[in-house]
């Protein structure tokens, strides 16, 4: 993208409005503009950021085998009726009337819709396990949205759904999905530790949180060091294998782990004093177990193996694809702006041209940013350098690509990496080689 012809609306300082720094960056970097109470519009850069998150997210639902489908964001009271939540659900419903008078709602979660949807497709066991989600826009009502997108009204979510013939095999697609979860989390460039959780509105006796360490974040939590060691994308477990699956469950549970509502201050002192981790922390994710409650209350069974019907166990597991976004930021920052880890960048670099009007500069530019006009965010305004240099800072991309009167001549430029400050004097070539890499 050329930057002299982007909607990428910067803003030098920061908005009266925004209370924590992700807000205040996400809107000072052009990502994001509130357009009603909690509500929010993605801009280019910003939608970039959801895609690339959505992403990570798809690969490794896919990974486990869930499906992907689109389930709309309006749906039928009739079916909160028939579970009962339409009444106990309360004022973050967000109600709507058709002309004809029929009672619609903007969907919170989609426990009711897939099982219904589930429900008309699937008659015998045979057909179990299925896990199935979508990444889709919901509406919660919040008392006090605030943090911009980290407790928006309208969010982006995704969520998954499993259907299994039995507790020991629902346990299984439970086990799995933690799994997926701690592999996307690491691949999005962050940290979440998993936590035994309260299951509120969604019911259900066996739930885990995931939590990012961020100091605005709006439970405390308290946790061993050894969760932050692993590396989930080398677990070799099976996991078509149960066994291995309840090995890998207890390894990841055993470690201490808790938020502030299930701290328990006994288990935490004898956790070694040096591996204690203790501070606040963001949650992007969320699985639940509950079994029968919602096939039960809709009267959704297949067929069992015996000929006599069975309710199939059911699980849910969501993820705040745009809170996540908001968290990073807040994970990954420093006093000049946002320090995007390499998998969310909305560009893997900006090309800086320090001399707008320089036949070689100009030349320079045009060769690095033709090579993937994607990747790159191409600064060619006629800004003065330090501009250009805030700019980038702010923005966060991994890598800056700075291109000057007197080493372009040479076919060099300075490469500088965003994270680290490191800045090397390389070619053309090798820069490319560099910020293309993985
Ligand atoms: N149906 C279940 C799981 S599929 C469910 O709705 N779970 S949840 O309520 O825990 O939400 C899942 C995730 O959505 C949360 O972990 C959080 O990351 C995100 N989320 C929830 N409320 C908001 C909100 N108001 N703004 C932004 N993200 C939110």
């Amino acid at each position: 993208m050329r930057l002299s012809r982007s909607f990428l609306p910067t803003l030098k300082e920061n908005p009266a409005e925004a209370q924590i720094v992700s807000h205040r960056l996400m809107l000072r970097a052009g990502l994001i503009r509130q357009t009603a109470s909690g509500i929010y519009a993605w801009l280019p850069a910003g939608l970039k950021v959801l895609r690339n998150i959505s992403q990570i997210v798809r690969e490794e639902q896919d990974r486990i085998g869930a499906q992907e489908v689109l389930m709309p964001t309006l749906q039928s009271a009739d079916l909160w009726k028939r579970s009962g939540r339409y009444d106990a659900y309360g004022p973050e419903m967000l109600r709507i009337q058709d002309r004809h008078k029929r009672e619609l709602l903007y969907g919170p979660t989609n426990e009711e819709m897939i099982t219904d949807l589930f429900g008309q497709a699937v008659k015998s066991y045979k057909d179990l396990p299925q896990v199935l989600y979508h990444i889709q826009w919901k509406f919660r009502d919040e008392m006090r949205p605030r943090f911009g997108v980290m407790r928006g009204r309208e969010f982006l979510m995704k969520d998954a759904y499993s259907f299994d013939l039995d507790y020991d095999s629902a346990v299984a697609t439970y086990r799995r999905m933690l799994l997926a979860y701690l592999r996307t989390f690491q691949r999005l460039g962050v940290r979440a530790v998993p936590m035994r959780a309260d299951t509120g509105p969604i019911g259900g006796e066996l739930s885990h949180e995931f939590l990012i360490l961020a100091p605005t974040g709006e439970s405390g939590v308290f946790y061993d060091a050894a969760l932050e060691e692993q590396d989930w994308l080398d677990e070799p477990v099976d996991v078509e294998d149960p066994k291995a699956l309840e090995a890998f469950y207890t390894r990841v549970t055993t470690p201490y782990a808790a938020t502030d509502e299930m701290h328990d201050t006994t288990a935490w002192e004898s956790v070694p004093e040096a591996r204690r981790r203790e501070g606040r922390g963001v949650e992007v994710g969320h699985i639940f177990h509950f079994g029968t409650k919602y096939t039960q209350s809709m009267d959704v069974a297949v067929s069992g193996p015996e000929g006599a019907p069975v309710y199939p166990e059911m699980g849910s597991y969501g993820i705040g694809v745009s809170r996540l976004a908001g968290a990073i930021i807040e994970a990954s920052h420093d006093e000049a702006g946002i320090i995007w880890p390499d998998a969310v960048a909305p560009f893997r670099a900006a090309i800086l041209n320090l001399k707008v009007g320089d036949e070689t500069c100009d030349a320079v530019c045009e060769r690095i940013y033709n090579t993937n006009t994607e990747a790159f965010l191409y600064d060619d305004r006629t800004d003065r350098a330090g501009a250009k240099f805030a700019d980038a800072d702010l923005m966060g991309h991994p890598w800056q690509i700075v291109v000057g009167p007197r080493s372009a001549k040479e076919g060099r430029v300075e490469l500088k990496r965003r994270a680290t400050g490191e800045r090397q004097d390389v070619s053309v070539e090798e820069a490319l080689a560099l910020v293309l890499a993985g």
